[in-house]
């Protein structure tokens, strides 16, 4: 069965603007996976400790008949290519995050995977990403995104030219 999952992109090291356009393209190439839409790349405040670059986010749609699983080992394959050294402090700098916001309709709440994103909720730089392509979504657990977003105030994000 064909579903549609948001992937959450993030980037704060080693040219973050290169490491997006480098996974989408990861992304594109992956098998029995469309890349359906990418959204503008926004430069957003670092959330956790403060003594770190900003970030490079952005959100991507993609049509996949992948189990969540797979997709998810893929998305680590594609952060570990490209440098992704996983380090102990909570929330730290890093050359590229691949964070699978939503899949179809699913809940999920494995060890190694909660779908919808635990913090996706109230993060600015995934709501505002993820209302360009699709602003009248809604989570699986009924909450409308247009709901959340009004929770959520556009602070420390800038939307970069395309
Ligand atoms: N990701 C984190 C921690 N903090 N801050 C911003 N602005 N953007 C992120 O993607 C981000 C973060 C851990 O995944
Ligand atoms: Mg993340
Ligand atoms: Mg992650």
């Amino acid at each position: 069965m064909m579903e549609r999952v948001y992937i959450g992109l993030g980037s704060n090291l080693a040219e973050p603007l290169g490491q997006l356009q480098a996974a989408l393209a990861a992304l594109a190439a992956l098998p029995q996976t469309r890349l359906a839409a990418t959204s503008s790349f926004y430069a957003s405040d670092p959330l956790g400790p403060a003594d770190q670059p900003r970030y490079v986010n952005a959100v991507a749609a993609l049509d996949t008949t992948l189990e969540p699983l797979a997709l998810l080992d893929a998305l680590q394959g594609i952060e570990q290519n490209q440098g992704r050294v996983r380090k102990a402090e909570r929330w730290g700098p890093r050359t590229l995050d691949l964070d699978i916001l939503l899949f179809g309709e699913r809940l999920l709440d494995e060890p190694r995977l909660q779908v919808p994103h635990y913090h996706m909720h109230a993060r600015a730089f995934v709501l505002y990403p993820l209302a360009e392509l699709a602003p009248d979504l809604q989570l699986p657990d009924g909450r409308l995104l247009s709901a959340l977003l009004a929770q959520c105030p556009f602070e420390g994000l800038e939307r970069l030219q395309a």
